[in-house]
């Protein structure tokens, strides 16, 4: 099977390299997403993810992330505050305990148990991110907003369609399949700016941000995570996989839930990539897909033929 690995928003090149890499050496698409996240959690420009990740509406940063092949082989960490790479600290969750998640002081001490080398002294704000939360803090329309609502979060959609891919910079989604057929997929997040403290989004939920089931597809969501939660989306559009629907139909019918069921409001955006499950043959194979519920959203691949930053395949709301 030739390998291929898709990743959420236009910073996917970040992620797909050193995930391109391990799938083209003969690697795990578990060890191939896993490398992809860790290394935007690491880049201190992505401003929505990882070390660069913008703090909570108290000024301080908060990881989730979650790993995923199988509905028995999965992990996830939520409000970690000392770690930068959830999803490596979330696949040791899978890997050597009986449980799926692990969240707040207790995921940073596991984390710590295990051996990851905590973030530092300076802790996981950076000054770009400390310099925005005091912008935030010192408007005195958020004064409520941090008590009750958190923020509206930054997905001014015309703003973003506008700037073009290298600007737009979200939760990263990575999916990956590799040259034995088998599925994986990873998702970390800073989760939405300013949030209420305490607030866990769909990144980090199996079934919500990621799901995986070697038997019927992968799918992963970004953006208000609210409303993928209120759908189950990635769950959802893996099981219209299961019976039957191709992986941009599944994508678009999940994301069709949502405009249905909520009052959107124009800064609300949620994207899905979705990947069929591997069959014997790569001419058989039914791909992936990307759909937006509004335009904006670029997904990456990379396969065969190169690393592409493209638009979403199907939007909604155009
Ligand atoms: C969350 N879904 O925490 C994440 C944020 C995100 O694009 O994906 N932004 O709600």
């Amino acid at each position: 099977m030739t390998p291929t690995v898709l990743s959420t928003w236009s910073f996917g090149p970040v992620a797909n390299n050193p995930a391109w890499e391990v799938l083209s050496r003969g690697g795990s698409a578990l060890d191939a997403v896993i490398a992809g996240a860790s290394a935007v959690d690491n880049d201190p420009t992505i401003n929505s993810v990882g070390i660069g990740g913008l703090p909570d509406a108290s000024g301080r940063v908060s990881l989730d992330g979650c790993v995923m092949e199988n509905p028995d082989r999965a992990g996830s960490v939520a409000c970690l505050r000392r770690f930068a790479n959830p999803c490596e600290i979330a696949r040791r969750v899978m890997e050597k305990t009986i449980h799926i998640m692990l969240v707040g002081e207790d995921a940073d001490r596991f984390a710590e148990r295990e051996g990851f080398a905590p973030i530092g002294e300076k802790g996981l704000l950076t000054d770009y991110a400390r310099g925005e939360w005091e912008k935030w803090i010192a408007d005195p329309r958020n004064l409520d907003r941090d008590k009750y609502r958190g923020w509206i979060p930054p997905l001014n959609v015309e703003e973003k369609a506008r700037s073009g891919p290298s600007q737009s910079h979200d939760t990263v989604c990575v999916l990956g399949v590799d040259s034995t057929g088998r599925l994986a997929g990873a998702c970390s997040t800073s989760g939405m700016a300013f949030k209420v403290p305490g607030r866990v989004g769909d990144s980090p939920i199996i079934g919500h941000g990621l799901y995986v089931d070697q038997e019927a597809g992968a799918a992963a969501a970004t953006g208000n995570g609210e409303l993928v939660m209120g759908t189950c989306g990635s769950f959802l559009a893996v099981e219209l996989m299961r019976r039957g629907a191709t992986p941009v139909e599944a994508a678009v019918d999940a994301l069709t839930r949502i405009t249905k069921r909520f009052a959107l409001g124009p800064d609300h955006q949620v994207a899905m990539i979705a990947m069929a499950k591997p069959v014997a043959g790569d001419e058989k194979w039914g791909g992936w897909a990307s759909a937006a519920i509004r335009p904006g959203f670029h997904h990456t691949v990379t396969d065969a033929g190169g690393t592409r930053v493209e638009a979403a395949q199907r939007v909604l709301i155009p």
